[in-house]
């Protein structure tokens, strides 16, 4: 892939394609930014350099299809995602089985660069593709007694051979409260670099919440339901004391096992420095009034 992105105006790139895309993203971030009151110049001058097509897709934690980075890459072929619905479910006025063919046609899609940040500490940098989640929960009708959204991955173990060993206690679900499934960074994406997601990062649609540990972007998703509760979340249930509900990327807040301080930016080499990491990934300035007043240490 020949695709270099950037975040500004004034660098032309080599390809129509990638420069279309460019400002698609561009236009993205300054209606995102627009509605959370950031001056547009600061959110496009933050020039994110994506990681290449190979890493992204190669490089990838999905436990379903084997715990190695590279076993998803290597399986994921075996999944079929054609049909697929996603039940939403729950406090919402119009629950059903929504084809995604039909999700499709309804949302808008765009491109946004993201940073994405894996509690293990690597990083990357994706172009994903695809809608916000608010918009979706919108068309299904959010009742006003819902507080929380939980999420559900496919369970298929003849399609996904590490759901036959008890790694996880499978299907792999994750949660979010209702204004940070709300807020507009927060997406479903349905492709990579222009073109649909591939199985091994979460096809046909996976979540992603750029300010959380990558965890919390659930791959390959069937159910939504919205519940006035706190869902139960996979990687809470396998160890409650070195994952939290919550978490928030912090730089501030260790893994039990390891600093949280720096992360390794995937690509860079063998001895490329470490980076440090961002409060709330980088999002600070749009997410952290979400947790005004809340203990970040105590909520992680
Ligand atoms: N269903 C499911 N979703 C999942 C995972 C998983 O094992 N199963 N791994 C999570 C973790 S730990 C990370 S870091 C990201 C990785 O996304 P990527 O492989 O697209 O980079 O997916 C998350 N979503
Ligand atoms: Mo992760």
């Amino acid at each position: 892939m020949a695709y270099r992105w950037t975040n500004t105006l004034t660098r032309a790139d080599a390809t129509p394609e990638a420069a279309f895309l460019n400002r698609r993203q561009i236009l993205a971030g300054l209606t995102a930014g627009a509605a959370m009151g950031l001056a547009p110049r600061a959110q496009a001058q933050e020039a994110l350099e994506p990681n290449a097509w190979d890493e992204i897709t190669s490089y990838c934690n999905y436990y379903e299809f084997g715990t190695g980075k590279d076993d998803p890459s290597k399986n994921a072929h075996m999944l079929n995602t054609t049909p697929w619905s996603v039940t939403i479910d729950g406090l919402v006025d119009k629950p059903g089985d929504y084809d995604f063919a039909q999700i499709m046609e309804a949302m808008t899609i765009e491109e946004r660069i993201y940073r994405f940040r894996c509690v293990e500490a690597w990083s990357m940098v994706v172009p994903w593709n695809g809608f916000e989640l608010a918009d979706l929960l919108n068309m299904a009708g959010v009742q006003s007694g819902a507080k929380y959204v939980a999420f559900e991955t496919v369970l298929r173990p003849e399609e996904m051979p590490g759901t036959r060993f008890p790694v996880l206690d499978w299907p792999y679900v994750e949660g979010l409260r209702l204004d940070e499934a709300m807020h507009p960074l927060t997406m479903m994406a349905t492709g990579i670099y222009g073109k649909p997601i591939p199985n091994q990062n979460g096809a046909p649609l996976r979540l992603v919440v750029p300010w959380k540990y990558g965890f919390k972007s659930i791959k390959s998703v069937v159910r939504i339901t919205l519940t006035d509760d706190e869902p139960p979340t996979s990687w809470n249930k396998a160890n409650g004391r070195e994952y939290g509900f919550y978490s928030n990327v912090n730089p501030e807040v260790d893994h039990p096992r390891w600093s949280q301080a720096t992360e390794r930016k995937i690509g860079g080499g063998l001895f490329a420095k470490r980076q440090p990491t961002l409060m709330f990934n980088g999002y600070e300035e749009e997410v952290a009034g979400l947790y005004d007043g809340m203990d970040l240490a105590k909520f992680f």
